[in-house]
């Protein structure tokens, strides 16, 4: 008998699995014991339990030889470390799957002699569930989750997901579960049938009991694949299922896939499994596979330092982070303290208007009431958050924080004020952060003795349920207050992305000198609002740029720019549209006009003649002939400015890779994520076309145009920005 590691009785999961850990090594991905009439089969491939090929190779493997003991009568399959299994490895995605394949071990699992069954704790996702799908039995634990989020990576379940999981739950409740993407807990997935018991205990023993029932009762294997499919997807089904999904899979065509390959379900297994193979190939090779991997990837890199200069903050110890002080009570303050207090941290939040306070406590009242309401929290967690957020008028109640955030008006003196104030008052190791988005981060750090503790954290509205947050580094920004803030950014479960300090950061420079700027551009040259944002929304933006000016308030935009144009000094103001609507009083939603008109109560955008008259006038004033523009230079001109500014934005260190850069836009301004972001879709062009038309657009537009020296650089070398990102650390 094989035996890695003695167990106890009533060891848990976690230890069991830290147990094993210890005692096996990195080496033993898959090690194998005999406890009674068990052979017990564990993967452990950390940190996710990856099935890679030496998990599969190992699975193989331990199947063989525990056959071979007569003492053996069932297989369990379980794994170590807090999750079954994440799925397929995706690193290996790009190269040629090596054997034994999904479809080799599964059909070695299903033709097994001995039934095998799976005991599934944590995440069972993708190919982790579709591998404890063809064992012929399966258990999860109570707390388990169980789904298949393919689709996120724009894939279909090509392990054997498309023809099991409709054989276990039916073909619509799988058509559901694959394209929501979303996993079911281990409770949901017995009511489904998609497993046989749910444990509420130690996983281990009771898997090992069941187990033992099998052997006793002489229970034999029940592979999936013979089961028959119960129920048929008519089209009025199918429509069904995906209306749910309309706006996620806007653009996108991986549901296509799995549609066609759940219909296959009700085929024989083996002509479905050769269907979904093949559909699995296509969506693996498709662009939008490509572009959603991508993003995956670069939301993981982001969080890791780029470049040689930033080793010692990949090395530097973060600092411990429980007291969160928030100084300014308004819209951001009263957002940033909902986002700290669902990460269980204690806030407090400053200011020296009372009545500013109430408003805020108001605020955060109701958007929790609004999120019980919806369902999303219990009554229960909302009380025990709005108890974590404390208010005080007094700045040196902050004293104790372990994080500052300042978050008051956008003014330089009054934000050196409050900095200088706390850089006296916090201890020495706590963290300063401004929350500005317009002012220099640098300049403001002058304000205190101590630079190297202060740095941006860049929010965006609303700050709570925003997933993208700016980290701004200046010079003296240290290792460790840098290493400390990815700690916030983690505990808040934010998208973190490190910015420079320069004009608008990352995504707002590159929103104004590029993307916005171009829109109004294009409304003074001819265009309506109304069709550069229906050009951009059919692009795959989740709104147009009108409308989400107007949906945050034009004068929000033209306040921000007042500030940032003081900050660096702007040939000609471009937002010439925009700031007259502030001026009109014309602010969006909120005052029912603004780029659009809006009912009362209503927030659909109807076009407005008001508004083309006045495009029209100031085009006129500017000497502008405007004419008929197309939805396609409308779409090609907005993102290949954002793309050429994206480009000067690398090249100034402002952000450290292309990927960040997709990151930022993917994740806080609503680029489509299925095309990569914008430099991963520049790539996807090929920089000799985008620096073709951007020349071009320079020779007719002018020379704002001006084509950025890396696309210019990275085009005359036949290269790209992936490959530009990947000699990154060099830099
Ligand atoms: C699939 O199964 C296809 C099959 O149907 C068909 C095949 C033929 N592979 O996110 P984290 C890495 S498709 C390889 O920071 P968390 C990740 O890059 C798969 N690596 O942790 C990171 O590496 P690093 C379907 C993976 O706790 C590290 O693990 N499954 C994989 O915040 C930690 O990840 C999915 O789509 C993987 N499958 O979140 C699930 N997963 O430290 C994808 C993670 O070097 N994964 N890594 O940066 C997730 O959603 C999250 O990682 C998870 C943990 C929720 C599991």
């Amino acid at each position: 008998m094989q035996s890695d590691v003695q167990y106890t009785e009533h060891e848990t999961v976690l230890s069991y699995a830290k147990e094993m850990s210890r005692d096996t090594g990195a080496s033993r991905i898959v090690t194998s014991d005999t406890v009674g009439p068990v052979g017990l089969i564990c993967i452990g491939n950390p940190p996710v339990n990856a099935i890679s090929q030496s998990v599969r190779q190992g699975l193989v493997g331990a199947i063989a030889q525990a056959e071979k003991k007569p003492r053996i009568k069932v297989l369990l399959l379980m794994s170590r470390g807090d999750m079954f299994s994440a799925g397929a490895d995706i690193t290996e995605f790009d190269r040629p799957q090596g054997e034994p394949s999904f479809q080799q071990v599964q059909t070695r699992i299903e033709s097994s002699p001995l039934p095998v069954v799976a005991a599934v704790h944590g995440l069972a996702l993708g190919g982790g569930l579709e591998l404890a799908m063809a064992c012929h039995y399966r258990l999860a634990h109570k707390n388990a989750k169980l789904g298949m989020p393919e689709i996120t990576l724009g894939i279909i379940p090509g392990a054997g997901g498309t023809q099991r999981l409709p054989r276990l739950i039916g073909a619509r409740a799988a058509l559901d579960m694959i394209l929501s993407g979303t996993p079911i807990s281990g409770l949901d997935a017995k009511a489904r049938g998609l497993v046989d018991e749910v444990v509420e205990s130690d996983l281990r023993d009771a898997a090992l009991s069941f187990c033992e029932r099998l052997a006793h009762d002489g229970t034999g294997p029940r592979p999936t694949c013979n089961r028959t499919v119960i129920d048929d997807l008519d089209e009025t089904e199918i429509a069904a299922a995906l209306l749910p999904h309309a706006r996620v899979l806007k653009g996108r065509t991986t549901q296509n896939l799995v549609i066609e390959a759940i219909k296959a379900a009700s085929l024989p297994f083996s002509q479905g499994i050769a269907i979904e193979a093949a559909l699995a190939q296509k969506s693996l090779a498709s662009r939008e596979s490509l572009a959603l991997r991508h993003v995956f990837f670069a939301e993981r890199e982001s969080v890791k330092l780029a470049g040689s200069s930033s080793a010692d903050a990949r090395q530097a110890q973060p600092a411990a982070i429980r007291r969160v002080a928030i100084i300014g009570a308004g819209t951001m303050g009263s957002g940033i303290a909902m986002a700290c207090a669902d990460a269980r941290l204690e806030v407090l939040v400053n200011d020296d208007d009372p009545a500013a306070l109430t408003r805020s406590r108001e605020t955060i009242h109701s958007t929790y009431a609004s999120s019980v309401k919806r369902g999303r929290i219990t009554q229960g967690i909302a009380d025990e958050r709005v108890q974590r957020i404390r208010s005080t008028v007094a700045l040196a109640d902050v004293a104790d924080a372990d994080l500052v955030i300042e978050a008051v008006f956008e003014d330089m003196e009054l934000k050196k004020n409050v900095l200088s104030k706390l850089d006296s008052m916090v201890p020495p190791q706590s963290l300063i952060a401004t929350n500005t988005s317009t002012l220099s981060v640098t300049e403001l750090a002058r304000a205190t003795a101590h630079p190297e503790r202060v740095l941006g954290l860049h929010f965006f509205v609303p700050a709570h349920a925003s997933k993208l947050l700016e980290i701004v580094r200046t010079g003296h920004t240290s290792p460790e207050s840098l290493s400390t803030a990815f700690r916030v950014g983690k505990l808040l479960k934010k998208i973190v992305v490190v910015a420079g300090d320069g004009f608008g950061f990352i995504g707002n420079r590159m929103m104004l000198d590029g993307y916005w700027r171009e829109a109004e551009q294009l409304l003074l040259e001819g265009a309506t609002p109304a069709q550069v944002d229906t050009a951009l929304e059919n692009f795959g933006f989740a709104m147009g740029p009108q409308r989400v000016s107007d949906l945050g308030g034009n004068d929000v935009g033209t306040k921000a720019r007042v500030q940032l144009f003081k900050r660096e000094s702007r040939p000609d103001p471009y937002f010439v549209i925009a700031d007259r609507l502030t001026e009109m009083g014309r602010l969006g939603q909120k005052t029912g006009r603004g780029f659009y008109r809006y009912e009362s109560g209503s927030r659909e955008a109807m076009p407005d003649p008001e508004v083309i008259s006045l495009i029209e006038k100031l085009a006129s004033e500017r000497g502008i002939l405007r004419r008929d523009i197309g939805d396609q230079e409308i779409v090609e001109r907005c993102i290949l400015s954002l793309i050429n500014v994206g480009a000067m934005v690398l090249e100034e260190g402002i952000a450290a890779r292309a990927a960040d850069v997709d990151v930022v836009w993917t994740s806080g301004y609503g680029f489509p994520r299925y095309l990569g972001g914008p430099m991963f879709y520049a790539d996807t062009l090929g920089l000799s076309h985008v620096l073709e038309r951007i020349r071009h657009y320079h020779e007719t537009l002018g020379h704002y145009w001006r084509p950025a020296p890396l696309i210019e650089r990275l085009a005359a070398a036949g290269s790209n920005f992936g490959h530009w990102d990947k000699t990154s650390a060099s830099r």
